[in-house]
């Protein structure tokens, strides 16, 4: 018999294991402890994949350890949870991120040494999961990690999609999409539960039934069930002080082959079966602010909505009595519309299933949700219609008419309203063949609506949300974005945070508001000096990165601008590819004059199905082929376009610039995070007074960000004018001669009138403000080339975005929605 040690027993007479040591030898054993049992493999035999994972099974025991003490800490403290649901989490690789939130950095590094390992090779093997497009997913990763750092009993709730965003390549100069396929070699992050499985309906019928002695009920009798799986990721905060869950659903059909269709020798028959309910969570829909109407999309977010619910539902009342007390123990956020229809399940749930009438089952559903809206641009904005809402959900649906009868009343009744204003608050949108409008399905249903940044904040209370807000005044509220400074400056960055470290101390890495403590060390010039030295260093690596990808080569002593974010013609790609052909022009017709070298490099993905972002995408490497090849500019200026952006690509390129385009149209970038993960790794900003850019603004100074162009109330007033482009280009010689150089195929002389139509826009219409904010836009950019020239001054400005950007951090925000909307996690009474 095995002999038990007495002291390694707990209360239930389990044998416990030993506490993992941290030290390189433990390490160095249990990663070839991994190898070998794990694996099959021998460190003679390893490849470097078997390294990869040997390391991440050898990292994950150390995370399992502290996540079973998270949720044992969390069941016994008995607080308030916080559950996140969102349609995407842009997570990118986990291993760095992991090792470095347990301190394991170095020891992990040091052990895999001794076989000849580097621990920066194999991290890049790790597939960088995509499950998510670009800001909104990735503020939901941001904001996974900040939860477990400060503290926050938080679950995310989303989809286990099988390919995530697509990989993009570029075929001559066009954007191709590519299928994701991160879980080919499998997936050590995860784990299965089969015991969290849920029931997913659609379709069907509601019928009224009557039973002896009981109040008459509404049932749902669907048409078709799926499956809802349960594959936990842990995520490990700051210090690995707690560990937090991330919960995404697959969909698997609930009889995977139909025996019967099976033993008639019907094979495909069984099959069709599981293949349609697994479709629901095969792929993640591409587009970005722009609604996806299919049908598909509909039943992913339903799908991924009820199977939360069910689970937050079970494991209240394995602890509680029952529901009446859900909103004192879970606060669940929505993050933007895609899970609004969790609103009307939630009161399906509480009345139908759970017997709850309806008044506290509303009072209760309220007091639980808040909402998170990251866009107001009217293509983003989701309306389904009703008669695919009715088919697929016909219980919800009714829900939702019998919810807005409620809201209808009130406004009605309480407040006098007329039908105009009932109209304009109304869930149903009669106007365009009768459509659930989602935002105001999430709105009525919160206790609490958040926006992103301070402008977009105003904005919603101003534009999408106007009459809901006059009727609830007090429920819009402001939470500006943030982004981890772990992810984004310590893993990403390690040389600016071994200086920071050295000069103040490693406390900015507990608190990074303490980053402040540099700022003084602007006018220090060997700390200077030793910034821009790290700086340099990691434009070195950038500039590798793009003559490996792209066999061109850049110079890192010039200018390195930057912008990569989705391509969308408010982001303004646009015009700055526009500022590039007229910088080319100049330089040629100029070349005696003392330019400043440059490099403009873009990164990006379009929407497959939208044609203007494609041509941008197009443009933007057509003009690089032309200016790269050009002797004329003598390397005074490369256009870069970098394929298949992602997260991985991000963590290399905001340690590289010194400038970061946030140009966007005023009015319509929400927030902006990437802004932040520049400004914070020291680059100055060029932008506009949109989004978080003004209140990185309020923080950094106006002497070290770059403003310009029209503000957001411009933007609308020069709408409202009907402005258009024509007057401004023919006033404006360097703008007309760099859009004639497009029209005329100088970059594109197979197929001269490709870019046509972008320019024929410019002309006739200017909707994205380009010909507006052209000029200002040109001068701001000669201004920043002036300063470059005086690398003191501009040093002094980066040392001072670095040092003042602490605020910006994700923690910052979460600790806001924990006091102020989700009242729970630490110092709160729940
Ligand atoms: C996409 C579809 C519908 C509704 C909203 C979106 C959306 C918005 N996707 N990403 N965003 C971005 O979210 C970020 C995080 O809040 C913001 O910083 C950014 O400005 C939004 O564009």
């Amino acid at each position: 018999p095995v002999q038990t040690n007495e002291a390694a027993l707990n209360g239930n007479g389990v044998q416990k294991p030993e506490p993992r040591l941290n030290d390189p030898d433990t390490l160095a054993r249990q990663i070839v402890e991994k190898l070998t049992y794990s694996i099959g493999k021998n460190p003679a035999s390893a490849r470097k994949y078997d390294w990869l994972r040997a390391t991440t099974l050898a990292v994950r025991d150390r995370i399992i350890d502290h996540w079973f003490e998270s949720a044992d800490r969390f069941a016994e403290e008995g607080g308030k949870r916080v559950c996140y649901l969102s349609m995407e989490f842009l997570i990118g690789r986990m291993l760095r991120d992991a090792i470095n939130n347990l301190g394991l950095t170095e020891p992990v590094r040091e052990a895999l040494a001794r076989y000849g390992v580097e621990l920066d090779m194999i991290e890049l093997l790790e597939p960088d999961a995509a499950l998510g497009n670009g800001g909104l997913g990735r503020l939901a990763a941001c904001f996974m990690e900040s939860m477990a750092s400060t503290g926050v009993p938080g679950y995310g709730y989303g989809i286990r999609y099988v390919h995530g965003f697509f990989r993009q390549e570029i075929a001559d100069g066009a954007q191709v999409e590519l299928p994701e396929n991160w879980l080919v070699h499998g997936n050590p992050w995860e784990f299965e539960r089969r015991n969290a499985s849920y029931e997913i309906g659609f379709g069907g019928k509601v019928s009224m039934i009557q039973e002896a002695g009981r109040p008459a009920r509404q049932v749902w009798r669907p048409a078709e069930r799926v499956l809802a799986v349960a594959y936990d990721t842990p995520m490990v905060g700051w210090r690995g002080r707690q560990v937090n869950t991330l919960r995404l659903w697959s969909a698997q059909a609930l009889d995977p082959i139909l025996l019967d269709a099976f033993n008639s020798g019907d094979h495909i028959g069984a099959l069709v079966e599981s293949n349609k309910a697994e479709a629901i969570t095969r792929v993640l829909y591409p587009a970005d602010s722009h609604q996806a109407g299919q049908e598909l999309r509909l039943r992913q977010e339903y799908f991924f909505s009820s199977a939360s619910l069910q689970d937050i539902i079970r494991r209240h009342l394995e602890e509680n009595d029952n529901l009446s007390n859900l909103a004192d123990k879970v606060a669940i956020q929505l993050n933007d519309t895609h899970p609004a229809v969790s609103v009307a399940e939630l009161m399906r749930l509480l009345v139908d299933v759970h017997g709850f009438g309806w008044d506290e089952a509303w009072t209760i559903t309220r007091a639980t949700f808040s909402y998170t809206n990251h866009t107001l641009l009217p293509e983003a904005l989701e309306h389904w219609p009703i008669h695919l809402f009715e088919r697929l959900l016909p219980r919800q649906m009714q829900i939702i008419y019998a919810i807005n009868a409620g809201i209808i009343r009130e406004a009605a009744q309480e407040h006098g309203y007329d039908d105009g204003q009932v109209a304009a608050i109304s869930l149903i949108d009669e106007g365009n063949g009768r459509r659930v409008r989602m935002g105001q399905l999430a709105f009525v249903g919160s206790h609490a609506v958040n926006g992103v940044s301070a402008l977009h904040t105003d904005l919603m209370k101003q534009t999408v949300f106007r009459d809901l807000h006059e009727l609830y005044p007090d429920r819009i509220q402001n939470k500006t974005n943030g982004v981890t400074p772990r992810r984004w400056l310590m893993e990403a960055n390690p040389g600016l945070t071994g200086l920071i470290t050295e000069a103040i101390g490693p406390g900015f890495l507990d608190d990074i508001e303490k980053i402040i403590e540099i700022d003084d060390l602007a006018d220090d010039a060997a700390f200077r000096e030793r910034f821009a030295a790290i700086k340099r260093q990691n434009k070195e690596r950038l500039a590798n990165v793009i003559g490996e990808r792209m066999a061109t080569s850049v110079d890192p002593s010039a200018i390195f601008d930057i912008q990569v974010k989705r391509i969308h013609e408010y982001k303004r790609q646009f015009l700055n590819i526009i500022e590039a052909i007229a910088l080319y022009d100049q330089i040629r017709s100029h070349p005696e004059r003392n330019w400043t070298p440059r490099v403009k490099i873009f990164a990006g993905k379009a929407a497959p199905s939208y044609v203007q972002a494609k041509e941008i995408i197009h443009l933007a490497n057509d003009v690089g082929r032309v200016i790269n090849a050009d002797p004329a500019v003598r390397d005074l200026l490369k256009v870069v376009f970098i394929p298949n952006y992602n997260v991985s690509l991000a963590e290399i390129i905001m340690p590289a610039a010194d400038l970061s385009e946030q140009i966007s149209t005023a009015g319509l970038e929400a927030s902006g995070t990437g802004n932040m993960k520049f400004a914070l790794n020291g680059a100055l900003t060029i932008g506009t007074l949109d989004g978080a850019n003004v209140e990185m603004l309020e923080h950094v100074g106006e002497d070290n960000i770059f403003i310009f162009g029209l503000t957001a109330s411009e933007v609308a007033q020069r709408r409202r004018e009907a402005h258009s482009g024509r007057s401004i280009i023919d006033n404006e010689p360097m703008l007309r001669e760099a859009l004639d150089a497009i029209s005329s195929g100088l970059f594109c002389p197979d197929s001269p009138s490709r870019f046509h139509s972008l320019v024929s826009n410019l002309y006739n219409n200017d909707w994205w403000m380009i010909c507006a904010d052209f000029k200002a836009y040109w001068d701001t950019q000669r201004t920043l080339d002036d300063l470059y020239t005086r690398q003191d001054e501009w040093q002094a400005k980066a040392v001072h975005n670095t040092a003042r950007m602490g605020w910006f951090s994700s923690d910052r925000s979460i600790r806001e929605y924990a006091r102020d909307i989700w009242k729970a996690g630490p110092g709160q009474a729940g």
